[in-house]
């Protein structure tokens, strides 16, 4: 009954602005589970003194501390070699999504009892990574095992250590000490909510999902450029292909050189291949630009893609586009091309999958080349999910077998 009547009143309360949501982050067997146990009073955590986590998955436990909701959110280990990096990142995603509408603060645990390791030194980058910059104004370094300091004091075994200074600098020079095994002492538990009431104040609120989201979205863009993905864009003058190289690299610089356009993403190349009127350019030109452009993606693009307009006809000339990319890049090269259709804001309420079947010409196309196509609203830089999908889209045909297409030109 009791718990009955506990749930009801979390009902009542919503979410209430003297709320708070804390994440705990740290190693395996830095103290995570205990020093969520302390701030619940309570043996909920399960801790095992044998250093091996048991938290694989995120736990989520909430308590009501006089007339506020605390809730904790234990994650597994960081840099646990038992899981792989995405494992870690798939779990942690997960434990975010679990302190929806976001955590006020990240308590990035430390103990104090056992030297400091390089990896931990990388805490609070590796929370700016994966979190963003702005994550670290809402970390706090929480160190346990504070017993084992005895006589000196916190500030004074800081101060000693390089290392230790730099990394509490990063936090804003925000961190608190807990002696887990003292369960009866309360106060280091006040003093450390009091500590998160400041940083409210201070007007931050709490870490939004759009941040995570956004800082999600940064990563993965930088991970699919490192893997240096050669990509070729073909398409008729005014088909789109700057504005779609803008649209994936978002607010970067690039410069155009010459006839071959060349973007420099994040020191990459991306190359933009005119081809007016596809056919009938002429041959010699022609064949002279895709020279160009094949020895620069040496040794050979990944993936072309195809640029076309949605809100225009699409002209006789384009049905032979697959001969011509046959012709000028061999056989493969088809298998190797996605459709970009540009201008999708002409599409209205209509779904491009309608479109395309209303249309037997572009439907003949799509088949041509197995259904391979995505569409971009140029002019709306902020959907990111239309670049994620594009990026998913390439990432799969680059892992397929032959992921360097070897061409010449022909
Ligand atoms: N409404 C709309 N306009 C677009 C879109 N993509 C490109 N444009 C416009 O179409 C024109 C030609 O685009 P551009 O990228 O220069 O074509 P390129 O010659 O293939 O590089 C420009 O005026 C763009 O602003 C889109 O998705 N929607
Ligand atoms: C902390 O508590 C554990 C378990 O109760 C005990 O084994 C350990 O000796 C204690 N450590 C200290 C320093 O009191
Ligand atoms: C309880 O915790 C506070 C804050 O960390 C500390 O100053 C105090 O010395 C602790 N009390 C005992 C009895 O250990
Ligand atoms: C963003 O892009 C996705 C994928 O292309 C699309 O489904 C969605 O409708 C777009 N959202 C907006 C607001 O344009
Ligand atoms: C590309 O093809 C040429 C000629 O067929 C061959 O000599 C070369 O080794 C191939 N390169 C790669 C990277 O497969």
């Amino acid at each position: 009954m009791l718990c009955l009547i506990l749930d009801i009143l979390i009902w009542f309360k919503g979410s209430n602005s003297s709320d708070i949501r804390i994440v705990l982050l740290g190693k395996t067997g830095s103290g995570k589970s205990s020093a969520g146990n302390t701030i619940l009073g309570r043996e909920h955590f399960t801790v095992d003194d044998s250093q091996e986590s048991c938290t694989e998955t995120c736990e989520k436990e909430e308590d009501l501390t006089g007339d506020r909701r605390i809730s904790v959110i234990d994650t597994p280990g960081l840099f646990d070699t038992r899981m792989s990096e995405q494992e870690v990142e798939q779990e942690i995603k997960n434990c975010v999504e679990k302190s929806l509408p976001g955590p006020h603060v990240f308590l990035l645990v430390i103990r104090l009892d056992v030297k400091f390791t390089e990896e931990e030194k990388n805490t609070v980058k590796w929370i700016q990574k994966n979190f963003g910059e702005e994550a670290a104004s809402y970390s706090i370094i929480l160190f346990t095992h504070a017993d084992h300091l005895k006589e000196q004091s916190l500030d004074e075994y800081i101060r000693e250590s390089n290392d230790l200074k730099a990394l509490v600098n990063e936090c804003g020079g925000r961190f608190h000490s807990f002696n887990n095994n003292d369960t009866q002492n309360r106060s280091q538990v006040t003093e450390l909510l009091e500590k998160i009431e400041r940083m409210k104040e201070n007007g931050i609120g709490y870490y939004t999902n759009k941040m995570y989201e956004e800082a999600q979205w940064r990563l993965n863009r930088e991970q699919f450029w490192s893997g240096n993905p050669q990509i070729v864009l073909l398409g008729k003058t005014g088909s789109g292909k700057t504005s779609a190289v803008k649209t994936i690299v978002g607010r970067q610089s690039f410069t155009k050189t010459y006839e071959i356009q060349e973007a420099c993403v994040d020191g990459k190349n991306m190359k933009i291949v005119d081809t007016p009127g596809l056919i009938d350019a002429p041959a010699e030109k022609m064949k002279a630009e895709l020279e160009k452009c094949v020895r620069m993606s040496a040794p050979g693009p990944h993936v072309f893609l195809l640029v076309i307009r949605l809100d225009e006809r699409f002209k006789d000339e384009e049905k032979n586009t697959v001969k011509w990319i046959q012709r000028n890049f061999g056989e493969d090269a088809v298998h190797h091309t996605i459709i970009l259709f540009t201008h999708a804001d002409h599409l209205k309420q209509q779904s491009l999958d309608d479109y395309i079947r209303g249309n037997p010409d572009l439907q003949a196309l799509t088949e041509e080349f197995s259904g391979r196509f995505h569409s971009f609203n140029n002019k709306n830089t902020e959907n990111h999910s239309q670049v994620t999908e594009l990026i998913e889209k390439i990432k799969s045909i680059r892992e397929g077998q032959n992921s360097f297409l070897n061409i010449t030109v022909f």
